[in-house]
């Protein structure tokens, strides 16, 4: 027979981008970090495609929100680009055209009712504060983080009514200083940790800048963006189950604990201590975060973190995380065969019961979820749409785990893919296509897929039937 899935009333359905992976670097001037890895080093980056024009965003966003309503999108998550809005990185002056562009995206979300979200860091630090205090591993990029927030804050909040601080802050520590995907491209354990504990305050500088600013009056809400990797173990083996918990508790809880409850996971300060590679805090500064803990919560979910017991640490790089890890390939797992990232569908409802039962069931959406797929061209079909049937399969599968979450109490108010239009994706460039809406390289033209009607009809009847 067959089952629907009716959703909660007011559900968001979107998608998310980022204005480093969309707009197009329409001030050369201002550059962010990826602007100028892609110009020192362009054979990093997929074809060696940098953030030049990206998906022209800064020129068709009309074009391009009219589409994304073509879709049935009701929200959309973009963000404002700390190096584009502000000129004087230390004085903290905004750009003109940064102001005249944003203000203008967000009135065109609201002129064709889709509610904007508008997110303030997403990969994206301004490089000049990089050169000048060595980017996050500094508390004073906090500070400066937080005038940026401020001037956000005063600039749109009239309407804009959600916010978020970070997308991914773990994202940024490892990539910037573990993982060498991000510049600078370090493997450095206890600059990592710093940078952890800098995004954490920076997140809570902000957000009291929020709550002292017109927003709250407004109806305004704000909160964090975090990827949520759930770690689950090998086995049950006291050794695997170790190393899984010290993964969730690094991957997940180093960003989660502080934003929803204030306060770091004692455990991981603990080991950290232990280690001598804790951060340096003042007790200030923890009041502070404290204090300032977010309104709602959004989670990207793509793929689980798969852990075993840790047999062969190589300390020869100094002290990291997988002192207390290792990955575990499990056999048989669910690859989604072009991004090399595993499905696993069911981790979403985890992550609702986790949020339910151990963050006061939070109002919390999935702020990103989705399936990267390379060479799509080849799903075009003769009228021209690329059928990515898939991608439908995909979303399907996770909202049907949500929708269980749900169903047992979960404070979920929404879903949103990524991406509403192929973007630019960092050293990736346009190997992985993500979007509803396809941009076609050759021509800059935009169509909907399949996958976008679909969508479409999801949100226009609040659910699915299958
Ligand atoms: C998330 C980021 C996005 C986007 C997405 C897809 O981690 O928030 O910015 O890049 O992943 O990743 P990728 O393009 O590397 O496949």
């Amino acid at each position: 027979m067959a089952k629907q899935y009716q959703f909660p009333k007011d559900f968001w359905w979107g998608a998310a981008t980022s204005g480093p992976q969309s707009e197009g670097r329409f001030h050369k001037a201002h550059r962010n970090l990826f602007d100028y890895w892609y110009d020192h080093e362009p054979g990093a980056f997929w074809a060696g495609v940098g953030p030049d024009v990206a998906s022209n965003f800064y020129n068709d966003f009309r074009q391009d929100i009219a589409l994304m309503k073509q879709a049935g999108l009701n929200s959309v998550r973009t963000s404002i680009q700390w190096s584009r809005l502000i000129k004087g990185l230390e004085t903290g002056e905004p750009d003109e055209d940064g102001v005249r562009f944003y203000n203008e995206v967000i009135d065109e979300f609201l002129r064709q009712g889709i509610r904007p979200i508008m997110n303030l860091h997403h990969f994206d630090l301004p490089y000049a504060l990089y050169e000048k205090y060595g980017g996050w591993t500094n508390k004073k990029v906090a500070v400066l983080f937080a005038d940026f927030a401020e001037t956000c804050f005063a600039l749109f909040g009239d309407r804009v009514k959600e916010w978020t601080t970070f997308n991914e802050p773990m994202v940024v520590a490892e990539g910037e200083y573990l993982y060498r995907f991000h510049y600078p491209l370090q493997v450095d354990g206890k600059k990592a940790v710093q940078c952890i504990y800098n995004l954490n305050l920076a997140s809570a500088m902000a957000i009291e800048r929020f709550r002292q600013s017109a927003c709250e009056k407004q109806g305004g809400r704000i909160g964090i963006v975090i990827n949520l990797t759930p770690a689950y173990p090998r086995s049950d083996a006291a050794e695997d189950l170790a190393a899984a918990a010290f993964a969730e508790t690094f991957k997940n809880k180093a960003f989660l604990d502080p934003a929803v409850k204030g306060v770091f996971p004692p455990k991981l300060v603990e080991i950290l201590r232990k280690d001598g590679v804790l951060w340096e805090s003042t007790p200030e500064e923890l009041d502070l975060i404290q204090r300032n803990t977010v309104d709602f919560l959004g989670v990207n979910y793509y793929q689980p973190f798969r852990a075993q017991a840790q047999t062969a640490f190589d300390d020869s790089e100094g002290w990291l995380p997988e002192k207390y890890f290792a990955p575990y390939e499990m056999p048989g797992r669910r690859m989604n065969p072009y991004r090399g990232w595993e499905i696993y569908p069911q981790a979403i409802y985890d992550i609702a019961i986790n949020i339910r039962d151990n963050y006061g069931n939070i109002p919390w959406y999935v702020s990103e979820n989705g399936m990267g797929v390379e060479g799509e061209e080849k799903f075009r079909q003769a009228n021209g749409m690329i059928a990515d049937d898939y991608r439908i399969d995909f979303i399907k599968e996770h909202l049907a785990w949500l929708h269980r979450g749900i169903a047992e109490g979960s404070n979920c108010f929404g879903y949103h893919l990524w991406t509403p239009i192929d973007c630019w994706s960092w050293s990736n460039a346009y190997k992985n296509r993500y979007g509803l809406i396809a941009l076609n390289l050759a021509n800059q033209q935009k169509t909907l897929k399949k996958s976008a009607y679909w969508f479409r009809d999801l949100a226009a009847h609040n659910g699915f039937t299958e």
